[in-house]
């Protein structure tokens, strides 16, 4: 090996570091062994594993060494959008990990962003490629153990845009700023294509892993067609040099992206990551692209790696490898990433099973390892809303999705000139329409900017009609107040769910992110609301749903509110176990069972 100090915790086994083995698993092949795959480990669970802290680049090198990999990642030229004009931040507040530590959280604000208009875009302090400290690469180009490679992580081309412009203007602008959105993708993709190719010079690199999540749980974030335009030509560029070069290219994105498989393929990757359990089935996945695309990860963040047991982990490592190790192109890793809430008992076993049970040829039993393990669990059935459309709804909704208001006002007032109770357009013409989107929407047929759209076009026309058609308090279908709770920063998923409440005619009042349990007890005790609404992402943010149902159980308010729970990670078993009164999957799901809260 190198000039690396190799310290910390003693395995069992030498690690043996082979890059070759990482590369023939990436061209689909069978190496010696199934490849540890994880391409970020949070810095807790690295400290705790080696036993120190790790500060410098030996110590990174020494911990990806010492675990079993075969290679040590590194960012370079990842724009993040805090190179933001003073005053603004993007930057998290501190939250609760499993390591007892608390950790800053980089997030981004969903509906004011940092680039919103082209003045903005002339402020920005843009980085060129000589603003990035490339140092390390030279470090690794001269000490990297006998064997390693390092991976390069580059390439967050629509992360940064969307992040950059706030998620709700950059939804809006992709059909009603489209100079300003193509300018963006262009910037940064040239940014991070210049970047790339001075990075990938370095001899010490043998990949480059593209981290930039394009989908959610259900589908796309938006439609193909813009990923097609803006952001695939980018991707196809780098992973043409990286296919000339003989070097890795690897994609990065959470959420199903099924719908985008082929154009993953055609953009030159040889490897997708991290195929999450709850959004594609890997077994289908490796059936329909595994000749063509290695598969890295799908253990489960959510359930096996953050709350099961070490055997659980061991099961799960057991159960992957025997299902898609055999014939190669498959690594063993997280289905996101090693985050500060997975146990280290947890990390351990999944490294030791895939050294336990990857070596070639794979010839394991069903059934050989005792342990709790999941697999892919399709999204539930939906149930068909009866919808009394008395008034020409599909005209509404065609007007809605193209958030077409003159055409809406048209509607409108044709409707009540004709004699309809103001009332009735919005509860027999907006209502049923917005619920049509709703469906439109859990059915993949639409994306999240179209619903996000839908609900804005309805605001704004009624807007419009403000005095003629108030909705009367004593018809509006309740209070719902609803935040997403402590220690969690996502919000695009809660911002959709307030938005189909208003569109079905509740009125909510929004909290924000990261809200405490007493935030809420507090607003129950001012809004006296009929719901209350908590909305996590993150497995170990769930709990303070429970915390938060204790809290206004402890206030003596718990019978005075309905509490519905959602989120990707929240099922309907875990709302009964925490004493919810209901969950909803997606934000039509959320309006609908809000309406049925209200009326039970
Ligand atoms: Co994060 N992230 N993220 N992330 N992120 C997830 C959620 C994750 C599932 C990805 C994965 O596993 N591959 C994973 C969580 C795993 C777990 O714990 N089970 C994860 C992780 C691990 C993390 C970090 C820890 C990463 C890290 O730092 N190592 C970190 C944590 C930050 C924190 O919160 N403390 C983090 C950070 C971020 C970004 C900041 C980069 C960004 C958030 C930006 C923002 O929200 N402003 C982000 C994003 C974008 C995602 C993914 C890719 C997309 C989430 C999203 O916006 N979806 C996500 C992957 C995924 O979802 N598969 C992922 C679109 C939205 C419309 O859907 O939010 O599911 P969703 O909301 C739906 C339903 O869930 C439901 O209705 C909504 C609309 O239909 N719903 C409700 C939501 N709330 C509801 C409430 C209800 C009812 C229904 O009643 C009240």
């Amino acid at each position: 090996m190198g000039s690396v100090a190799l310290g910390g915790l003693k395995m069992a086994r030498e690690p043996k570091p082979d890059f070759e083995r990482y590369m023939t698993t990436l061209h689909c092949e069978e190496p010696d062994r199934v490849p540890l795959g994880d391409w970020h480990v949070d810095r807790l669970p690295k400290e705790s594993f080696m036993g120190r802290k790790i500060v410098t680049l030996e110590d990174q090198v020494d911990f990806w060494y010492t675990a079993g990999f075969d290679f040590v990642t590194s960012s370079s030229g990842i724009l993040e959008p805090v190179r933001a004009p003073e005053g603004m931040t993007t930057k998290g507040e501190a939250v609760h990990t499993e390591y007892g530590d608390r950790v800053a959280r980089e997030w981004a604000q969903e509906h004011e962003g940092v680039i919103t208009n082209w003045e903005q875009y002339e402020k920005f302090s843009w980085a060129s490629e000589d603003d990035f400290d490339l140092s390390q690469w030279d470090f690794f180009d001269k000490n990297l153990p006998k064997g390693m490679k390092a991976i390069l992580l580059l390439g967050k081309i629509y992360t940064f845009v969307w992040m950059s412009m706030g998620a709700e203007t950059f939804f809006n602008a992709l059909e009603t700023n489209e100079e300003l959105v193509e300018a963006l993708f262009d910037k940064v993709g040239q940014i991070q294509y210049e970047t790339f190719l001075r990075v990938i010079e370095h001899p010490s690199v043998g990949a480059v892993l593209n981290p930039d999540d394009i989908a959610h749980n259900t589908g796309l974030l938006i439609h193909p067609k813009y990923l097609r335009k803006y952001v695939f030509p980018w991707y196809k560029k780098m992973g043409d040099v990286c296919r000339d070069k003989g070097i890795g290219w690897i994609l990065h994105s959470d959420g199903d992206c099924t719908e985008v498989m082929d154009d993953l393929v055609d953009c030159g990757f040889h490897a997708f990551n991290p195929i999450q359990p709850k959004c594609m089935d890997i077994v289908e996945v490796k059936k329909r692209w595994g000749d063509k695309l290695c598969l890295i990860g799908n253990l489960n963040l959510d359930s096996t790696l953050t709350l099961g047991s070490p055997e659980d982990v061991r099961a799960e490592v057991y159960e992957r490898i025997r299902t898609i190790g055999p014939g190669g192109g498959y690594m063993v890793s997280s289905s996101n990433s090693v985050t500060d809430f997975v146990p280290l008992e947890n990390m351990k076993a999944m490294i030791d099973a895939t050294f336990e049970f990857g070596r070639y040829p794979i010839e394991l039993e069903e059934g050989g390892v005792k342990g709790t393990f999941w697999t892919f669990q399709a999204k539930p059935k939906l149930e068909k809303v009866e919808i009394a459309a008395e008034l020409d709804v599909e005209a509404y909704v065609i007007a809605l999705l193209r958030k077409n208001i003159p055409r809406l006002i048209e509607l409108v007032q044709k409707d009540i000139d004709s004699g309809v109770n103001p009332s009735d357009v919005v509860n027999k013409g907006f209502i049923p329409a917005m619920t049509i989107i709703g469906e439109r929407f859990q059915s993949g047929e639409i994306y999240i900017p179209e619903l996000m759209i839908s609900a804005k076009a309805m605001s704004e026309t009624l807007e419009h009609f403000r005095g003629q058609i108030a909705v009367k308090s004593e018809e509006k279908l309740g209070t719902v107040v609803i935040g997403t709770v402590k220690g969690d920063l996502h919000d695009i998923g809660k911002n959709l769910v307030i938005m189909m409440l208003e569109g079905q005619g509740f009125t909510v009042e929004d909290l924000g992110i990261s809200v405490a349990p007493e935030t809420f007890v507090q607003a129950v005790k001012n809004k006296k609301p009929d719901i209350v609404g908590l909305s996590a992402l993150l497995t170990t943010t769930m709990m303070e749903m429970k915390n938060t149902i204790d809290a206004l159980k402890e206030a003596g308010m718990r019978d005075s509110v309905k509490v519905i729970v959602g989120g990707a990670p929240v099922t309907q078993k875990f709302a009964n176990d925490i004493g919810a009164d209901g969950n909803a999957y997606d934000a039509p799901g959320a309006a609908q069972k809000c309406k049925e809260l209200v009326s039970s």
